[in-house]
């Protein structure tokens, strides 16, 4: 017996600060989808292919060196630029939902608001990476920056994480760092109402995961 797949190609991204929750629910949100038979396929930023993780690690990992802004938004569209033509296209050109962990607000919301690259810069750079290709549905999840740190970090020792190894270039980085980010999220959300939602990311996983749901539904 084959089973019938709901076809509908639809590219939703989660954004936020550090540790908002949005791998938590990109995975709660793809069960809940392959339950109702759509398609779907989970991938994320910087990453989504070989090449894109190699580039994931030096940008996030190598707590030793200091890219400037331009240089971080470079190697984060090379990596976007693959993962664009290898894999979001390819999976909406074949009907499938695609659920990805950051994307284009994230370069935004930190190399430019967070790290003080003028956006028309980073728009500029974008646009042969992009094309027309733009999220249809975009979660940014909120909260104060001191608890998704403290989230992360508790994460990070769980598993067994520490310094260099794990992903925490960032995490690092002064709290007003993050303060600027979260209003560069908060900004991106206010100007684009119609693609973006915030969703508060200080309350229970199940809660979130409802709101996220709830409006994923009368998108489909
Ligand atoms: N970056 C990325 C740029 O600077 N420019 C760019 O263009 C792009 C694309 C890597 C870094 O790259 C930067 C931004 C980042 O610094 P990342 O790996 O996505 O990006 O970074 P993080 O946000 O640090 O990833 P985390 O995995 O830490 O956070 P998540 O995915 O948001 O959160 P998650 O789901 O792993 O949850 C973190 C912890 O909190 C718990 C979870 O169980 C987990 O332990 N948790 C909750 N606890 C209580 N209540 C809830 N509602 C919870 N939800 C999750």
């Amino acid at each position: 017996m084959t089973i019938e797949h709901k076809k509908q190609s639809l590219f939703i991204t989660l954004e936020g600060g550090e540790g908002a929750g949005k791998t938590t629910q990109i995975n709660r949100l793809a069960e809940a989808l392959t339950r109702e038979d759509y398609k779907v396929i989970t991938t994320r930023e910087p990453g989504g292919t070989p090449e894109g993780e190699k580039i994931r690690s030096l940008f996030v990992r190598d707590g030793g060196a200091q890219w400037s802004p331009l240089a971080e938004v470079l190697l984060v569209l090379a990596a976007r630029a693959m993962h664009v033509e290898r894999v979001v296209r390819p999976a909406l050109e074949a009907g499938k939902i695609v659920l990805c962990d950051r994307f284009s607000d994230s370069t935004l919301a930190y190399q430019g608001y967070g790290r003080g690259l003028d956006a028309q810069t980073i728009g500029r750079l974008s646009q042969d990476v992009l094309g027309d290709l733009r999220p249809d549905l975009t979660f940014i999840l909120d909260l104060p920056p001191e608890l998704g740190l403290s989230r992360s970090t508790k994460r990070l020792a769980r598993e067994g994480l520490s310094g260099f190894e794990g992903e925490d270039r960032f995490e690092k980085l002064e709290m007003d760092f993050h303060h600027k980010v979260r209003e560069g999220f908060l900004m991106i959300a206010k100007n684009e109402p119609e693609r973006c939602l915030v969703i508060d990311a200080t309350v229970s996983v199940d809660a979130m995961a409802g709101a996220i749901w709830d409006a994923v539904r009368k998108t489909l």
